[in-house]
């Protein structure tokens, strides 16, 4: 049984959860209006284009470092980046400093591919593990079991290794594992980012099944300095504080300073 969010559990019992685990289930957090706008953002920033063009940003920077139109700029998605349920779950986890470090947003058509086991922890300059960043999984449609299901290896977040160590096996099974294939609308899972998860296609997929749209945002506990994913960071950064996101009340949340110089990954 994934370890799932409950409020009627205490502060303690849900941070040893997520130590213990590298991650916890929040059903339904997301409340319908806020669902539907984000899956009519995300057909525009898939259809139109903007999601080709904001990978192509990060392929290929341009030398003038041109800023591609950003995920948190589409109003529903800069809500989600900062929709305070999720931010007062995050502090009880991380505690109540901690910075955004990247956001993406996709559809999954029937016969998507998998993406085998890894984790998506970044370094900081001090190499302090034990400084968290976690992975907020946002299943907007929630997940039925007809596209790809997200598995996770509870536990896998203690052994430092690197991102891929476990790649070559695919989205394979593993003992211990457990196969998330069933939410509801609105779902979000928290992982600790060094967690191992895949997402695991479905063999045979039914090419009638509803479009599964997904967006993943991130956040590390400040306390170092964080390797940023996009050299496009300090400018979307300022972007977010521009646009008022998160209204203030966090002030950590999109400071420049939690960041080392973007580098590309070796
Ligand atoms: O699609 C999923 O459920 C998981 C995606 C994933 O593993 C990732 O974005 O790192």
């Amino acid at each position: 049984m994934p370890p799932i969010y409950k409020d009627s559990g205490t502060v303690l019992t849900r941070r040893e959860q997520f130590a213990e685990s590298g991650y916890l289930v929040l059903p339904g957090l997301l409340p319908e209006s806020l669902r539907d706008r984000l899956t009519v953002e995300v057909d525009h920033w898939v259809d139109d284009g903007l999601r080709a063009r904001s990978i192509a940003a990060c392929v290929d920077p341009s030398p003038d470092d041109l800023l591609p139109f950003l995920e948190l700029e589409l109003p529903a998605h800069g809500e989600l980046l900062t929709y305070e349920p999720l931010l007062g779950v995050l502090r009880e986890l991380i505690g109540s400093s901690f910075v955004f470090h990247h956001l993406h947003s996709d559809r999954h058509n029937p016969g998507m591919a998998g993406k085998p086991w890894h984790h998506d922890y970044e370094p900081n300059d001090d190499g302090d593990p034990s400084l968290l960043m976690v992975h907020t999984l946002h299943y907007i449609g929630g997940l039925d079991g007809t596209i790809g299901n997200l598995t996770v290896l509870p536990g896998s977040h203690r052994e430092p290794r690197s991102k891929s160590a476990l790649a070559h096996l695919g989205t394979a099974e593993l003992p211990g594992e457990v196969e998330i294939d069933s939410l509801p609308p609105g779902s979000t899972v928290l992982v600790n980012s060094a967690l191992l998860h895949a997402r695991r296609p479905v063999p045979g997929p039914d090419e009638a099944a509803r479009p599964r749209y997904f967006v993943d945002a991130s956040y590390c506990q400040t306390g170092a300095r964080w390797r940023p994913v996009k050299p496009y960071w300090r400018g979307m950064l300022a972007r977010a504080r521009d646009l008022g996101l998160g209204g203030g009340r966090w002030p950590e949340l999109f400071a420049e300073r939690h960041f080392t110089e973007y580098a590309e990954s070796l």
